[in-house]
């Protein structure tokens, strides 16, 4: 939770310049002196973002709650009810769990959406809202609480909150089909941590791969402190530690498409029967997916969010400076660089490198920081 945290204020810049090759340059000038770095630009793919007008966050000083963005709106409290957003209904509409009993179809009230930053995402899964229920016995809802956490992703140029108010963020890569990217697992943890959540890494599918070769993967989790768990939706290995792990926590799960996101879900709890990208028996044709954010609360306490799959993550307003802060083994290190500002890139007497070369800081994970930062200069990497 993050009663107090530092103030974030975007603002915009427009860009114009070539930054694919700059960011490429970048990412290899850093490298070059560090050992058994695998050729870059196959391990993953790299795609520009064109010349857009981007934004960056500045962090302003000043305590201030998560979400500056939903101003305080007096409701009249006392015929009105109190829920939480379970999945949203195109623009203006959503489902909400009360906090009493019962699921109720609301809209979401004018001013309430105009008052949004982003009126389009008014109300997100995971919003806690203070509602009014009208004569029809749909919702209205009034007031949109501020959210504590926010997961979020870029959409074109904008801002878009996949889930709020939870706190763990359930990272769920596969062994294999979908093939496991390491660069992948990092930058869900830079969002998860950028967010506020707590990122958990669960590797899915391990039916289909010999887990002792996963073992170099987990490791460098495991030192990291971040709970790792071995997965697989279909022999229920790593169900049960999941299960504690999600008990009577708020959690979302987050990862590419095709994972196994829902899947596990549906083998933690049966007899939700969520949709997955099974080819639909019947009729033989029809990729049934996960297509909205929901929030599922779960039969030992606490919920999950299933989210849909993100076929390319961006990353919403890093400003280089910042990465590192996400990189948590990088702390020990970044204060004893000879510049304040060392972005440990190809700076002279940095320790982060030093670290890297001494083998206390992994490579692949150096390797992530480093395209993390050549992304803010420009491009955009899967
Ligand atoms: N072999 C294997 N396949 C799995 C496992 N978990 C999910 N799948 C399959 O992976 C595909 C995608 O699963 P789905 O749950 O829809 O992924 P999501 O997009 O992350 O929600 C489906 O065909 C699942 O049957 C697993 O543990 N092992
Ligand atoms: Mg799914
Ligand atoms: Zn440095």
């Amino acid at each position: 939770m993050s009663g107090k945290r530092k103030r974030k204020v975007r603002v915009a810049f427009s860009k114009n310049r070539t930054k694919r090759t700059r960011s490429q340059d970048l990412t290899r000038r850093a490298l070059r002196d560090i050992e058994s770095v695998e050729d870059l630009t196959t391990e993953e793919r790299v795609s520009g973002k064109g010349d857009l007008t981007r934004r960056r966050t500045v962090i302003a000083s000043g305590d201030s709650t998560a979400d500056t963005d939903q101003p305080v709106i007096d409701v009249d409290e006392t015929e009105c009810r109190r829920g939480r957003v379970l999945y949203v209904i195109g623009a203006n509409r959503c489902r909400v769990r009360m906090d009493e009993t019962g699921e109720i179809d609301c809209t979401v009230r004018r001013r309430v959406r105009t008052m949004a930053r982003d009126a389009r995402n008014a109300v997100v899964a995971g919003d806690r809202v203070t509602l009014r229920i009208v004569d029809d016995g749909s919702g209205v809802i009034e007031r949109v609480e501020s959210r504590t956490t926010a997961l979020s992703r870029v959409s074109g140029r904008r801002e878009h909150v996949i889930a709020a108010n939870v706190d763990l963020a359930v990272i769920v890569v596969s062994a294999a089909d979908p093939p496991l990217k390491p660069g992948l697992i990092d930058r869900f943890i830079v969002s998860a941590e950028q967010g506020d959540l707590k990122p958990v890494v669960c590797i899915n599918k391990v039916d289909l791969d010999d887990p002792v070769r996963l073992q170099p993967i987990v490791g460098t989790y495991a030192r990291l402190g971040y709970h790792v768990v071995l997965a697989s939706a279909a022999t229920r290995r790593g169900l049960s530690r999941l299960k504690q792990i999600l008990c009577g926590r708020q959690a979302v799960l987050t990862g590419q498409s095709g994972v196994g996101k829902t899947s596990l879900l549906n083998a933690l709890q049966p007899e939700l029967r969520r949709r997955t990208r099974e080819v639909s028996a019947d009729s033989g044709k029809g990729r049934h997916t996960t297509r909205v954010a929901e929030m599922i609360p779960l039969a030992t306490g606490g919920a999950v969010v299933d989210t849909p799959g993100i076929r390319q993550l961006e990353l919403w307003d890093v400003e280089a400076g910042e990465v590192e802060a996400y990189f948590r083994e990088f702390r020990p290190f970044v204060a004893r660089c000879r510049y304040p500002s060392c972005l440990h890139l190809h700076e002279t007497e940095c320790a982060v490198r030093d670290a890297v070369r001494d083998g206390s800081i992994s490579v692949s994970r150096y390797t992530s920081y480093v395209r993390i930062i050549g992304d803010e200069d420009g491009a955009t990497g899967e």
